[in-house]
């Protein structure tokens, strides 16, 4: 664990690098799908509870937590058949992560990374970059 500076931009520009982002969501995904079945299900989401809440966003609470899963599967389960499959799941991490970026904005500030975490990778992204 680390602590980096982070800018809206770097994560928007990590959204758009769409090879990058998918492969990096795809991963999520795959450690997501407790049940490999290549669907995430509440079941898949509940246990991996403690990781999830870890992956990102500042989620405090178990009561946020929940209602994170509701708004989820309310939002992003397009077809509506009770689970999140790929593309579901790389539209709603792209919507976080903007989300998140327009949050940010311009003024860099200060975030504690998980080593396997989005906004790591979005950080080393952005460093790659710049380089
Ligand atoms: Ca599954
Ligand atoms: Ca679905």
């Amino acid at each position: 664990m680390s602590v980096a500076c982070l800018e809206g931009p770097t994560l928007t520009e990590f959204v758009e690098d769409a090879e990058a982002f998918d492969k990096c969501v795809d991963e999520q995904f795959d450690t997501l799908d407790t049940d490999n079945d290549g669907e995430l299900s509440r079941s898949d989401l509940q246990t991996r509870h403690g990781r999830f809440s870890s992956v990102e966003f500042e989620l405090q609470s178990k009561e946020e937590i929940t209602s994170m899963y509701d708004t989820l599967f309310e939002t992003f389960d397009a077809d509506g058949n009770g689970t999140i499959d790929r593309e579901e799941f790389r539209s709603l991490m792209r919507e976080i992560v903007l989300a998140k970026a327009r949050g940010i904005g311009l003024s860099p500030v200060l975030i504690i990374l998980q080593g396997d975490s989005l906004l790591m990778r979005a950080v080393e992204h952005g460093l790659a970059k710049s380089n």
